[in-house]
């Protein structure tokens, strides 16, 4: 049975992957910071097969000390701060977790290697936050980096470490350029929970209005179980490569409130939504629209799950969450 490091077990992501690589026969480790993670409970009842080492991005020896507990032969690397608007709060921190991190993990596998002559294979969750102010519609493996937040800023430093370690030691490291992807299991101060929340609770008498930043963005959403996948795929390749991972098409914040407010049968969702000038950012990302063509020739990937349905999937989740929260 192969080994699986994930780092950022508590998150999205890392319980979609742990589910994926438990159910291909993988022994998977999560590895989980801090002295009393309040997400233990939930990882220890969503996936309970998975092993929980302590550790954390900014500290080489306990990265080191998992991979050496793990045996890892896949390593995962989606641990970060990934929420953009804070990382204008915690830009340092940021930096030293979402960028310098990377180099952490590739310096403790490059340790690794030399120490127990074994070298796991790499994936680095990149971002389509790096195209920023996009310089190419639709964004491409090939698209010139254009970050607008520092937590742009410091995945570009990520993307590059990673290719660097790539070329500089021939490392199997691959780098996933992932668009945006949501599901129940996003976190609420993300704009398709936040929506898909407050929507289920105006529903139930809950709520009586959402507080929202920016309408007109356009984002590229799939599905995360979908995107989970694409990782795994990608280190199961002969050579380590870069690869877009998206469904091809956009849609606004509006276009998201339409079709979120449709699922709970509200046409006209204007009186519900108020704009406040705290949730806009410094610098927006105004639209962003993936071209997966590269991993579907060489990866065989395509996304399963439409943008309809993961928004109606996401509000039928969150109104079965609320009424069971009270009782409604
Ligand atoms: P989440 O925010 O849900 O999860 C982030 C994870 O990183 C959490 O497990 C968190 O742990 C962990 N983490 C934070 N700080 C550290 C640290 N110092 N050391 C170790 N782990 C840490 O993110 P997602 O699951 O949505 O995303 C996974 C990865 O993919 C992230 O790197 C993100 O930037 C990237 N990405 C996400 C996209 C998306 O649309 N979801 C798109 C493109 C890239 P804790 O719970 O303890 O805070
Ligand atoms: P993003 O996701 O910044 O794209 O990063 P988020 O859902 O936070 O924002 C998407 C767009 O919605 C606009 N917006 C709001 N956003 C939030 N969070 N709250 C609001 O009230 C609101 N109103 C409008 C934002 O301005 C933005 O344009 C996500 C993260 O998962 C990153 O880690 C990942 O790298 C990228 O996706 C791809």
């Amino acid at each position: 049975m192969p080994n699986a490091l994930i780092t950022g077990i508590t998150g999205q992501d890392g319980l979609y992957l742990a589910e994926l690589l438990l159910s291909k026969g993988y022994n998977v480790y999560g590895l989980i910071r801090g002295q009393n993670n309040p997400k233990t409970e939930l990882v220890e009842q969503t996936v309970p097969a998975v092993k929980l080492l302590a550790g954390d991005l900014s500290d080489i020896p306990s990265l080191l000390r998992a991979l050496e507990v793990s045996a890892a032969d896949e390593v995962y690397n989606l641990g970060a701060i990934s929420y953009v608007a804070y990382s204008w709060d915690q830009a340092l921190l940021t930096s030293e977790v979402t960028g310098r991190g990377v180099l952490n993990i590739l310096e403790a596998l490059r340790l690794y290697e030399q120490i127990h002559g074994k070298a796991p294979k790499f994936y680095q969750a990149s971002s389509s936050e790096m195209f920023g102010k996009v310089q190419q519609v639709p964004q491409s493996e090939e698209t010139l980096l254009w970050p607008r937040s520092p937590y742009g800023v410091a995945k570009v430093f990520g993307h590059y470490t990673t290719i660097n370690y790539r070329e500089s030691y021939g490392m199997h490291a691959s780098s996933g350029i992932l668009f945006n992807h949501e599901s129940p299991r996003r976190g609420p101060e993300f704009v398709t929970r936040k929506v898909s929340r407050a929507v289920a609770r105006i529903k139930l008498g809950l709520q009586e209005e959402i507080v929202m930043g920016n309408l007109d963005a356009k984002r590229d959403w799939g599905f995360a179980g979908d995107y989970v996948e694409a990782m795994w795929l990608m280190l199961q390749q002969p050579e380590a490569d870069d690869y877009v991972i998206a469904t091809g098409e956009t849609h606004s914040i509006k276009e998201l409130l339409d079709a979120a407010f449709t699922v709970v049968g509200i046409d006209d969702w204007a009186p519900y939504v108020r704009q406040d000038p705290q949730f806009m950012r410094p610098a927006e990302v105004d639209l962003l629209i993936g071209d997966p063509a590269k991993a579907r020739e060489k990866l065989g990937w395509t996304p399963k799950v439409a943008f309809g349905e993961l928004v109606q999937m996401m509000v039928e989740s969150d109104l079965n969450e609320q009424k069971k929260l009270h009782g409604v």
